[in-house]
């Protein structure tokens, strides 16, 4: 395979003044015009030829200065002019057909509509480009198509012109006055109506925002508009960062490879992103609007004001935006000081971080944030770009103070506006800014693999005096992340003391002349240093990394008592959170390694009393007691055993959850009853945490030995749901319900679900969905539902939200049945990425990563694995998946 390294970088030898598009579009052949005004560039090495990149295009003329140009060549990867004039005018007519392509990268058709995707490297199977993010310009585009067919035309910036043309055409002429890199272009073309706002932004100018989806969708637009609403609020408010288009746009597809795309001016969204009513969507898909409709439109500043220079500086637009919609959620949520519910935000953030980035870490896609190579770049929008480099920027944050980060962020922009830049600039604006050097801090872009840090302490009662000994490694990982591995990072590690009382202690460092405060980052730089608090007057309980001050595991040898003490006490409440995941990792651990041996399962009462306590301490919030009596993953749980056994996991969870529901069935049934939310559903984060907490409840009765209680209040709560949260919850407990006993409940529940909403595709997949991630009994494996559900006629593997909602979820939200050892669900997986690899690589290459952790298996599933990943490995064709499995097979 070719493979890109990030040091052969070299600046583009030709510049690109302007571009002028012209579209004839048809779904079956589009003509695309392309004239643009182009120079050599001085600050490159003088090329002997043009190189302009393209794919799946046929070429129809070229001219230079308005001559046919004779010297030019057209081959699999682009196209080729020799004797080039140092300056000229290029124009390219090339045709592609857009009605055969379902790799939904490119210009497409979904549902006789015309959309396109070009990040990364979609633009070039539009028309012959030097498509790379540093070669940035303004585009004129003039889009011309049936009248009927496709009414609306649109694409970035402002529309200057439009008009019929003969033969029931029409045209629409589109002018975007900021430069960019090609993968922020778009177009849409269809039968589409729009929900619009006009707004003032914060310098006082009008502002027209449009969310355009087909007519039948118009009724659920409101909550994706005003999200944007708040989005363009809290960038002016937090960053002083204004729209400057006169137009914002949002476009909803339902074929679409991932969430939602950042054009200029033309964001296009997955329908999952903007689609939203209270019958339809769940308070997930409501919180998952407004951080997506966030992200996209953050990006404006963060990716397209400022963009990357090349592919491996991903993260500074990726990491970037991501911590702009995580603060921007946290502070929809609870506003800046509600440290409580910011912390439920953070929480959820860091579970996610830990379940997928960690493994990712841990496996054979590990990669730094900024990656060193690639052989497919969409294979590198992962977790470590966008969940740890998140956390990169975050640990500014930390280390600066939201004043620090703000100041860096208006150095960041003050130098680097309309500029392809890179990590190292955005980490430069930040120190210089600040007045640091934070040459050290580079190593968070360079190493891959998850930091650990191992905690001593000593307390020495006569000097009162009480030392944190920190000291910083890296587990295990693959060589190729191993050479990464450099030198000590700087670690911001917060840390706070707690005493008998339960109460902070005030801290004061050695050299200190008073206490101050009760958290403090300390700033750890060595491979292994000591920090030293004196006038400790007891001994204290450390609460260390609060809010997870850092990407790092933390490893302290916590009694399981000192666990419940800081699940009661700790002030922190990411930490007091912490501390019931400790406490139940540590003893479904326990009760897995048993389980695999086959040995008899139990769990102390004390264990039981903890999460009682939390489940029932009316001061916490709903939804962290949710977050609280959630119990760690079971593909967590596998990723932390010296070898992953998911049947054994799955048995030691279901053990304890059996037991918690029986144990605490009383409170269980209480809270059901008292966290009902009567009225109008309204989608707020404490509603949602009443919803969450109550159906938490509804899940944990029906793991009870006898079910029939929950049957009646899951029934009954099905039937009688005013929303999709609290329906969806019912029907997944009755599915859970009947792995205990045969109900009818689950059976008709599911068919009505179906019938109620079969035109209402989202849903559609959550019928899906719940099917593939059910539990299953030995008589009816999951495997047979999934295959059945395969030939079901709402089924449709071309499109990625159908085959995400039954195949993914089954491959990857459903160990225990996916892992079964007679490996029937890996010669699925194996099918499945094969039949995707032609269709859709993209997405057929996420299929596939859900093999790559195989090593880290039982033996009997390790071989097993292996042979699914050998014989994907013999037959995928795509650059894509292939980069995926050779790396897991090295
Ligand atoms: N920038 C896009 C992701 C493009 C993925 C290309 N394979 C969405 C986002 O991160 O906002
Ligand atoms: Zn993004």
């Amino acid at each position: 395979p070719v493979v890109i390294h990030r040091a052969d970088y070299a600046p583009p030898a030709f510049l690109i003044d302007s571009v002028a598009l012209e579209f004839d579009l048809v779904p079956t052949r589009t003509i695309v015009r392309n004239t643009m005004r182009m120079r050599r560039n001085p600050g490159a090495v003088r090329a002997p030829r043009l190189e302009l990149l393209g794919e799946q295009l046929e070429l129809v003329s070229v001219a230079v200065n308005g001559a046919p140009h004779a010297a030019a060549r057209a081959h699999e990867h682009g196209l080729t002019l020799d004797d080039v004039p140092d300056a000229f005018e290029l124009t390219i007519e090339s045709a592609c057909a857009p009605a055969e392509n379902t790799t939904l990268s490119g210009l497409y058709v979904s549902s006789g509509n015309f959309f396109t995707q070009c990040e990364a490297e979609g633009f070039r199977r539009i028309t012959y480009f030097l498509d790379r993010p540093d070669v940035m310009t303004t585009y004129t585009v003039t889009l011309r198509a049936d009248k009927t067919a496709y009414p609306v035309l649109l694409s970035n910036g402002n529309l200057i012109e439009e008009g019929d043309l003969p033969d029931g055409r029409h045209f629409a002429k589109w002018e975007d006055p900021f430069k960019k890199p090609s993968y922020l272009f778009a177009l849409v073309a269809g039968q589409l109506v729009a929900l619009e706002e006009r707004i003032k932004s914060a310098s006082g100018k009008e502002k027209l925002l449009q969310v355009w989806v087909e007519p039948h969708d118009l009724g659920k637009t409101r909550h994706a508009m005003e999200s944007l609403i708040h989005s363009i609020r809290w960038d002016e408010e937090r960053f002083g960062l204004e729209l400057d288009l006169d137009r914002f746009m949002i476009v909803a597809v339902s074929d679409f490879n991932m969430g939602a795309m950042e054009n200029k001016g033309l964001n296009v969204f997955n329908t999952k992103y903007v689609l939203a009513n209270p019958e339809t969507a769940t308070d997930t898909d409501f919180a998952n609007i407004e951080a997506v409709v966030g992200h996209e439109y953050f990006h404006n500043w963060t990716g397209n004001r400022v963009t990357c220079r090349d592919w491996f500086q991903l993260s500074l637009k990726e990491g970037l935006t991501v911590f702009r919609d995580q603060e921007f959620s946290a502070d929809m949520a609870g506003g800046a000081s509600n440290e409580a519910a910011r912390a439920v935000k953070r929480i959820e953030d860091v579970r996610v971080l830990r379940q997928m980035q960690f493994a990712e870490d841990s496996g054979p896609m590990a990669h730094p944030v900024r990656p060193e190579s690639y052989v497919e770049i969409n294979n590198f929008y992962t977790m470590t770009v966008y969940e740890k480099g998140a956390e990169v920027v975050r640990m500014y944050q930390t280390l600066f103070g939201r004043d620090g980060f703000r100041r860096g962020m208006d150095l960041y922009f003050k130098r680097h506006d309309g500029q392809a830049v890179t990590c190292d600039d955005f980490r430069v604006a930040l120190a210089d800014a600040n007045g640091r050097d934070l040459a050290q801090f580079e190593g968070w872009y360079s190493q891959a693999g998850t930091p650990r840090v191992s905690v001593w302490t000593n307390y020495d009662a006569t000097a009162l005096r009480y030392t944190v000994t920190l000291k910083q490694g890296y587990g295990d990982v693959a060589p190729a992340a191993r050479e990464t591995q450099t030198g000590p990072l700087l670690i911001p590690f917060a840390i706070g003391l707690i005493g008998r009382d339960g109460a902070d202690m005030p801290l004061r460092l050695d050299g200190e002349s008073a206490a101050a405060g009760t958290t403090r980052v300390l700033e750890f730089t060595g491979t292994e240093q000591t920090f030293t608090f004196v006038d400790v007057r007891e001994e204290p309980l450390p609460s260390l990394l609060r809010n997870f001050s850092a990407p790092v595991v933390v490893e302290y040898d916590y009694t399981a008592g000192e666990l419940a003490f800081l699940l009661a006490h700790d002030s922190d409440p990411f930490n007091r959170w912490e501390a019931g995941q400790r406490l139940a990792t540590r003893e479904l651990l326990a009760l897995a390694a048993r389980a695999a041996q086959d040995a008899p399962l139990s769990l102390d009462d004390s264990v039981v009393a903890a999460f009682a306590r939390v489940l029932n301490d009316e001061t916490l919030s709903p939804a962290f007691r949710e977050l609280a009596l959630m119990l760690p993953s079971e593909a967590y749980l596998a990723e932390q055993m010296a070898e992953s056994n998911p049947a054994a996991v799955h048995r030691a969870r279901q053990f304890v959850r059996k037991r918690l529901a029986a144990a605490l069935r009383d409170d269980w049934l209480a809270i059901h009853e008292r966290h009902q939310t009567p009225g109008a559903y309204a989608p707020t984060p404490e509603a949602a945490g009443h919803r969450g907490l109550k159906n938490l409840a509804l899940a944990y009765l029906a793991e009870l030995d006898d079910p029939a209680e929950a049957v009646k209040l899951a029934s009954a709560q099905y039937a009688e749901a005013n929303n999709m949260t609290d329906r969806a919850a019912a029907l997944s407990a009755l599915l859970a319900a009947s792995t205990a006993q045969e109900t009818p409940a689950a059976e008709s529940a599911l068919a009505d679900f179906y019938r109620r909403f079969e035109k209402e595709p989202l849903v559609i997949d959550k019928w899906f969905a719940l099917q593939a991630t059910q539990r299953g009994t030995a008589a009816r494996p999951v495997i047979e539902v999934v295959r059945n559900l395969m030939t079901h006629p709402a089924f449709n593997l071309k499109n990625p939200n159908r085959a995400r909602s039954l195949i993914f979820s089954f491959c990857s939200a459903n160990p225990a049945q996916f892992h079964a050892e007679d490996g029937s669900g890996y010669a699925f997986w194996a099918e499945q990425v094969i039949a995707l690899d032609a269709l859709n690589p993209q997405v057929a290459a996420r299929l596939a990563r859900a093999l790559e952790l195989w090593r880290r298996y039982t033996p009997v599933l390790r071989e097993k694995m292996r042979a699914a990943l050998e014989q994907v490995a013999a037959q995928a064709k795509s650059r894509d998946v292939r980069e995926i499995v050779e790396k897991a097979l090295v």
